[in-house]
């Protein structure tokens, strides 16, 4: 077994087991909310799909199970915060705010009708065996509009808002998509949830029409969104990990199997023709008024960009386009930034969430001071450093984001494997990466020393640990060969 994955088990057990001695000391009332959280400890990765309405939500998440599954149109669904797990057959389990369920098969897409008025519904459960919903499973939520709406409260019912009882289940990760700059209602509601740079990732949505989109300008679109995602994640430094561009439209579309020849040889017609013609052809008042070139429905699959940049690429066929597409799309930096930032780590990042329940239940027990010297205790044990990790990196960056050691936890969080974490090559022997362990490990006491603040200290306290078990980790499997 790869040691990560046995890791990632010992800290499940050792919370679960906290779990269990937590719960002598809280109301029996509680006992319910345990066993979800429980439940919760043995589950796959859960991501939120959160923004604004039509920021591409839903398109996205067909283009991650290849399958065009959740409604992109105005229907009731969209209003309804719909859970996307493996499961076959395909079906969606409707869950009321009452409490009860009700089972509809599932053939191509959502149905219009959940069988009840979405205003009823706490949330739904579609089952499909799509390999994506193996490593995670994904929530598509409704955007966010007014504060007021009933799609807004789903959104925030699904995503754990603490006035809500009710919730059962909330997310691990957050991925929010915006099409530029967030404006200030939708930093108010990433604050809201909780978003920070260890559970969250920023998608900057719509990359194909980014500025002033494919037609209107002479850059490409989805490169300028690369170079404004960049200059973005300086600013939501507190709120992301990453800001990545995408093109859900344009993954939708190939992964969804909507490419086909004829779409191929129509947009090969179009190679020939020149820019300005392009152009009034693509903004006359009826894009299907085109000799039969097909606009109107290339448009709606591949977009304004598909059809001026995706035109050149269209002379071998729908397979070669598609490829193309594809990798325009940004999709696969999505992918990996979802396994590399949050899937290794899954496990810390579900400790933390049943840490923060557990001291919220605490707040309302008489026996809060015993709960939170368990909780404290816990922490200090080696399966449950990562949480001071990621506690550590979180009060740095509230210090001073432009700090170096906020790389350096960065780093220590996100490495697969000790050597990484230590900055050596993934196949270091174990002596090697243990003689640097001790290095580093007598650099951060002294460091500690001389810290000028409190974070800066606390996190040369736990650096200081977390190299110090990377040491004896090393030295015991080098002395067990
Ligand atoms: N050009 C372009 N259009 C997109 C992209 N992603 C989504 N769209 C279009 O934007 C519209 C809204 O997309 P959805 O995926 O339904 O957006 P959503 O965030 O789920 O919307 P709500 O569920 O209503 O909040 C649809 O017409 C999509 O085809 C994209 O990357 N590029
Ligand atoms: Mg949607």
């Amino acid at each position: 077994m790869p040691t990560g994955h046995r890791s990632r088990r010992r800290t499940a057990a050792r919370v679960a087991a906290l779990i269990d001695e937590v719960e002598p000391h809280l109301r029996t009332a509680d006992a319910l909310r345990l066993s979800a959280l429980r439940d919760d400890l043995d589950s796959t990765l859960r991501v939120a799909l959160v923004g604004r309405v039509n920021s591409g939500k839903s398109t996205l998440l067909n283009a991650l199970v290849g399958q065009r599954v959740a409604p992109t149109n105005e229907t009731e669904c969209t209003r309804v915060v719909t859970w996307y797990r493996f499961g076959a057959p395909a079906r969606i389990e409707v869950v009321g705010l009452d409490g009860s369920s009700s089972t509809i098969g599932l053939h191509r897409g959502l149905p219009d009708d959940l069988g009840r008025p979405p205003d009823e519904i706490d949330h739904a459960v579609a089952y499909l065996p799509s390999a994506t919903l193996r490593d995670y499973e994904l929530i598509d939520t409704p955007g966010l509009a007014g504060t007021n709406s009933t799609s807004s409260v789903a959104t925030r019912r699904a995503l754990g808002d603490s006035s809500a009882a009710r919730t059962m289940v909330a997310a691990d990760v957050k991925v929010f998509l915006s099409d530029g700059a967030p404006r200030s209602d939708e930093l108010t509601f990433l604050k809201e949830i909780g978003a920070g740079r260890v559970d969250t990732l920023a998608l900057l949505s719509h990359a194909d029409a980014f500025g002033q989109g494919a037609l209107f300008s002479s850059a490409d679109p989805i490169e300028l969104a690369g170079r404004h995602a960049v200059t973005l994640h300086r600013r939501l430094a507190h709120v992301a990990g990453a800001v990545v561009p995408v093109s859900g439209l344009l993954a939708e579309t190939v992964l969804t199997g909507r490419l086909t020849e004829d779409d191929a040889r129509a947009l090969h017609r179009l190679a020939s023709v020149d820019d300005e013609e392009l152009i009034g052809l693509l903004s006359g008042d009826d894009p299907s008024d085109d000799n039969g070139a097909n606009v109107g429905r290339l448009l709606e699959r591949v977009g304004e960009y598909g059809i001026m940049y995706g035109r050149r690429h269209s002379h071998s066929g729908a397979a070669k386009l598609g490829q193309w597409l594809t990798e325009r799309s940004g999709l696969a930096a999505v992918r990996t930034e979802i396994l590399s930032r949050f899937l290794h780590r899954s496990d810390v990042l579900k400790a933390r969430r049943v840490f923060a329940e557990l001291r919220r239940l605490a707040s309302d027990s008489p026996n809060r001071a015993e709960i939170h010297s368990i909780l404290e205790a816990a922490q200090m044990e080696p399966e449950l450093h990562g949480l001071r990790e990621l506690q550590a990196l979180e009060l740095m960056l509230q210090w001073d984001p432009e700090h170096r050691l906020v790389t350096t936890l960065d780093r220590l969080t996100l490495a697969a494997d000790d050597a990484s974490k230590l900055e050596l090559g993934a196949d270091t022997d174990q002596p090697t990466v243990a003689e640097a362990a001790k290095v580093a490990c007598v650099r951060a006491h002294q460091e500690r020393m001389t810290a000028v603040s409190a974070a800066e200290r606390e996190a040369w306290t736990v650096l200081e640990r977390s190299y110090q078990l990377i040491f004896t980790a090393a030295l015991r499997s080098s002395v067990g060969g």
